[in-house]
């Protein structure tokens, strides 16, 4: 079921497969910052992946200033991370490297 809970070896091999996603200290999480070069730019990306997180009712936290997003994921149903996390971090980073984000 796309929203279980990822644990053990699941959640590791999955975590492996995205690049610059890190744990969250004292949390179930997973956060990476982009950073664009620019607002414009930096918006437009959030916007697709608004959409995005819309369309799979699956939604990011993330903080915006300027050119800087910084995301987290979670799933809240299941206090820690799912599938649902890992297809929206796959598609993040799709829609980061259009955009000519560079994660920090
Ligand atoms: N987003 C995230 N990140 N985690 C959730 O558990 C979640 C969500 N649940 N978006 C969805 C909405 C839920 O509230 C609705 C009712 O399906």
């Amino acid at each position: 079921m796309a929203r279980a809970k990822l644990e053990g070896a699941a959640r590791a091999a999955a975590l492996q497969a995205l690049p610059g996603w890190q744990d969250v200290a004292g949390r179930d999480a997973i956060v990476k910052t982009f950073l664009f070069a620019d607002f414009n730019t930096a918006f437009a990306f959030m916007t697709r992946v608004a959409l995005e997180a819309e369309k799979a009712d699956h939604h990011p936290e993330w903080f915006n200033v300027y050119n800087r997003v910084e995301i987290t994921l979670a799933t809240h149903d299941v206090n820690g991370l799912s599938e649902r996390d890992v297809k929206l971090a796959q598609f993040i980073e799709v829609a980061a490297a259009a955009a000519g984000g560079k994660g920090k």
